[in-house]
């Protein structure tokens, strides 16, 4: 396995996971899901996207960007929920906490194209993961987009953390499990990635 990958199954508990999904449901009200769309030809993303904390990532027509304030309502985004805050201190190994909660929310049909995570200027910062509700087929390679790569299931609860090489590794969703849980209202699946973005 590439080195800086960890994978920590059944991080967050079941009541843990419930508790988590309910304050972002909640953060959502006033910080609502939007569907991105993606740099130079303006297709709509598969998946659509929130952010918590002083800084959001955007993707539009111009580029993928951090920015302090949602694209549709001009409103700061919220604040990244204690029990993200005490992960990133538990896993993250790093000496500043993280700047943003980018919010992911997968459909039955929603699926991520292998990229990197390179718009952060803290690239010493690893990238947490977790993932909520049903289960994902997360797919992992190495540096170069043609390196072989590897698939596992992401789980409710569980915890991915990109750090050391495996921060610059190409990863990606190739699909959900539809009904593979009964956390989320409506079945969909919510991941939640920690991001240092500025050297602090
Ligand atoms: C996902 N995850 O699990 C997509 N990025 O829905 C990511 O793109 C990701 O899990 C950086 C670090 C960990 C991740
Ligand atoms: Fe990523």
């Amino acid at each position: 396995m590439i080195e800086g990958f960890r994978f920590l199954p059944e991080y967050f508990s079941p009541a843990q996971q419930k508790a988590l999904v309910a304050e972002i449901l909640s953060l959502l009200e006033t910080c609502p899901l939007y569907r991105g769309a993606m740099p130079r030809t303006g297709k709509a993303m598969s998946v659509r996207n929130s952010n918590l904390g002083p800084l959001g990532w955007v993707s539009d027509i111009k580029g993928y960007r951090y920015q302090p304030t949602h694209p549709a309502t001009g409103e700061p985004w919220g604040p990244i929920p204690k029990a993200m805050l005490d992960l990133w201190s538990d896993v993250s190994d790093y000496p500043a906490p993280p700047q943003a909660c980018l919010v992911n929310w997968y459909e039955a049909g929603s699926r991520l194209g292998l990229h990197i995570d390179a718009d952060e200027t803290a690239r010493d910062a690893p990238v947490v993961s977790v993932s909520l509700g049903s289960r994902a087929l997360f797919r992992l390679g190495g540096l170069e987009r043609s390196d072989p790569t590897s698939s596992m299931r992401l789980a409710s609860g569980d915890v991915v953390v990109l750090g050391g090489v495996s921060r610059r590794a190409y990863h990606g969703v190739d699909r959900i499990y539809p009904d593979s849980s009964t956390l989320i209202p409506g079945g969909g699946r919510i991941n939640l990635t920690l991001r240092r973005v500025t050297a602090p």
